[in-house]
């Protein structure tokens, strides 16, 4: 996939790629596809009497991206755009699972297409904190900070990110320890708790 033809000097080619700006979307042979389903994040969500009443196929999330070398490669920068839909298992609002990354150094550009939600961080020291995100935001991630976004609003939340192509997904850390505050609905808001 990732093998290009030799091209010959000054050829200007067409694009392959696409990015839709309004949408998010990418549109390309390179792209690449992937979900997440509720029943896969089932132990992420606190209020497992809630959970038991949805649907464990749903799909939470889905993730567009495009990594232009091998995964691993030093010196490389992927793009992706993640899709969250709107909704809640208890007061918990959907999210993604959240990560650090393998190379725990490494930071990471967010910015927000459309929709409302708050990327929440958490550094080693297990604090966190977090960011509203809504059309036009930009967040940096710094490095040893774990982080996940979840979906406080009505409709979708999308958002793009940029990241080192050799950062990796530490994603054990969190499925064992998970985040120190979770993001509930409180009175129709959105708040980060404790627990
Ligand atoms: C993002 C995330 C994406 C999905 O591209 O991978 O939003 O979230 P999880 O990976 O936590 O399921 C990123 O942070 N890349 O490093
Ligand atoms: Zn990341």
């Amino acid at each position: 996939m990732n093998q290009k033809q030799e091209i010959p000097a000054n050829t200007i080619l067409k694009p392959s790629q696409f990015f839709k700006i309004t949408r998010g979307s990418m549109e390309g042979s390179e792209v690449a596809n992937s979900q997440r389903t509720l029943g896969e994040m089932a132990s992420y969500y606190m209020d497992q009497a809630a959970l038991q009443k949805l649907d464990p196929n749903e799909i939470i999330y889905r993730v567009q991206s495009h990594m232009a070398v091998p995964e691993g490669s030093p010196g490389g920068i992927y793009f992706g755009t993640t899709f969250i839909k709107p909704g809640q298992v208890g007061k918990e609002y959907f999210m993604t699972k959240g990560h650090f990354h393998s190379k725990p150094e490494c930071g990471e550009y967010y910015f927000c297409i459309k929709g409302t939600g708050v990327l929440i961080l958490m550094n080693r020291q297990r604090v966190c904190r977090g960011e509203h995100m809504a059309s036009g935001t930009l967040h940096y991630v710094p490095g040893e900070t774990a982080h996940r976004v979840a979906n406080c609003g009505n409709e979708e939340l999308v958002f793009s990110a940029c990241w080192p192509s050799d950062a990796g997904h530490n994603y054990e850390e969190i499925e064992k320890n998970g985040f120190s505050s979770r993001l509930l609905e409180h009175h129709g808001a959105a708040q980060l708790v404790n627990g």
